[in-house]
């Protein structure tokens, strides 16, 4: 085939986007047609997703996208799911992954199986969210007791789309139940940890067509029969990853949004003590590849202050933040002390107090701690991800909305001493749409291919690292990290 059009669903923590790409062997061309609004809402003291709402947000942007289209792929955040009964019916609301009923789950978890024994088999960071800590909070409950399917939110999306029932494993294997050794559910895990194997589905690979756009999901968009179901890297950092722009191998990146991922691709996993205890995750990627990487807080740290001051435009704060002193006070990024909603200035005064450092006193100051903050959690996780797998790391890519925020693209550079590629913004739509257009036969080749098309279609902007690393040394030892 010359050229398709494809449909990329990007289900952000803070928007859902719908994105048409056209694709031909040598280009691809994007157009975002449709962007709707995603968050938590609180009901009975649970913090829910609306996937609803979602799932109507990805209706519309289907119609936006047609009627000339030749597949659709659906990629979104990682752990949350759906549980559907014996009928097919969505049992309840998915619960949102910072939600604190897994408050405490992980100890009880590794009381059961040792913290060491577990990351042997899933090769996981341990976050409080991962599926496996929800599923143990849930064990007991009436829904979880009539539930026959569990599906990742992308895959939950998909059933509605299709009809078909699977989990795409890169996604898969962010839930602490796969083994990453063997990219298959853990029959073990699942037994000692009494969760019932039933409920997981066949798994499948990026690439796969698991169906197609079932007759009233036709008549709901307008759209004409057949348009396959590609799945992609279902898991939106899988996606992003497979949209770096990268030119050769010695590639770190760091993929931001609500988070920052901030790793480098293997052929394998790395599962050593040594990366359990510097908390590195083995994540599943496409084409067979493994994400060597860490989670970050990321801009969520911005969005909840901004949020707290009434929501301003942030363009004039990261502005003033620009021409305020650099590392005048840094806090620790990774830690989950971060993770739930609320009060987020208030906190991070707290940890400056903390580590004794004066807190910020203006929410320019605060923006400016933030960023220094990100940028230094950037710099270390690229450093210890580079030397726990023994990789050569030459250049920084970040992507993502990350990658537009000058001062943060300028601060990562600096702080790992290395030069930084930004962009692009959409790289995890890209990736979603690139893995659909291979599965189509429109274009081939393996990831170095389809990174060749991201690079000669989208725009980078390069830093290079300026000032002497020393002063970023100096401000990781006030944290007092190991
Ligand atoms: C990024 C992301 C991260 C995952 C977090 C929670 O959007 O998917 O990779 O750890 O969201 O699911």
């Amino acid at each position: 085939t010359a050229g398709a059009r494809v449909a990329a669903v990007d289900l952000g923590a803070s928007s859902g986007r719908v994105l048409a790409f056209d694709v031909t062997p040598d280009r691809i061309a994007s157009t975002e047609v449709h962007r709707f609004p995603n968050g938590p809402v609180r009901l009975g003291g649970t913090l829910h997703w609306d996937v609803l709402g979602l799932y109507r947000g990805v209706l519309d942007g289907l119609r936006a996208a047609g009627p000339g289209l030749a597949a659709v792929g659906v990629d979104s955040w990682a752990v949350d799911y759906g549980l559907l009964d014996a009928t097919g019916a969505l049992l309840g609301n998915p619960v949102h992954y910072r939600d604190g009923r897994t408050d405490g789950v992980p100890d009880a978890v590794h009381a059961r199986v040792p913290a060491a024994e577990l990351y042997g088999v899933t090769g996981l960071q341990v976050l409080p969210f991962n599926t496996v800590y929800q599923l143990v909070a849930a064990a007991g409950t009436p829904q979880l007791a009539a539930a026959r399917h569990l599906l990742l939110i992308p895959d939950l999306i998909g059933h509605w789309l299709t009809g078909a029932r699977f989990a795409e494993v890169t996604n898969a294997s962010t839930t602490g139940l796969l083994d990453t050794r063997t990219r298959t559910w853990s029959a073990e895990l699942l037994a000692r940890l009494d969760i019932d194997a039933g409920l997981f589905p066949p798994l499948v690979e990026p690439g796969a067509v698991v169906g197609s756009l079932l007759p009233h999901v036709l008549a709901g968009t307008g759209l004409p029969a057949p348009v396959p179901v590609v799945a992609v890297g279902s898991h939106d950092t899988a996606s992003a990853v497979v949209g770096v722009p990268a030119a050769g191998r010695d590639f770190a990146y760091v993929a931001t949004g609500t988070w920052s991922l901030v790793g480098v691709e293997l052929d394998g996993p790395v599962l050593t003590e040594a990366g359990r205890r510097a908390n590195f995750s083995n994540e599943l990627g496409v084409d067979g590849t493994v994400r060597y990487l860490r989670n970050v807080m990321g801009l969520w740290l911005l969005q909840e202050c901004l949020r707290e001051w009434g929501d301003p435009e942030p363009g004039p704060l990261l502005d003033a933040a620009a021409g305020e002193p650099a590392l005048a006070a840094v806090v620790d990024a990774g830690d989950p002390a971060f993770i739930p909603p609320g009060g987020m200035p208030a906190r991070i005064a707290a940890a400056c107090a903390r580590t004794g450092q004066r807190p910020p006193g203006t929410p320019a100051a605060v923006v400016r701690c933030v960023l220094d903050s990100l940028a230094l959690a950037h710099r270390r996780a690229v450093r210890q991800a580079a030397g726990l797998s023994g990789t050569r790391v030459g250049v920084v890519h970040v992507v993502g909305g990350g990658a537009r925020n000058t001062l943060l693209c300028q601060s990562t550079a600096d702080a790992c001493g290395l030069p930084v590629l930004a962009g692009p913004v959409e790289a995890a739509a890209c990736g979603n749409a690139l893995v659909q257009a291979r599965a189509l036969g429109v274009v081939t080749g393996g990831l170095a291919e389809l990174r060749g098309l991201v690079r000669a279609s989208t725009g980078v902007v390069g830093y290079e690292p300026r000032g002497d690393t020393a002063a970023w040394d100096e401000a990781e030892g006030r944290l007092g990290l190991a």
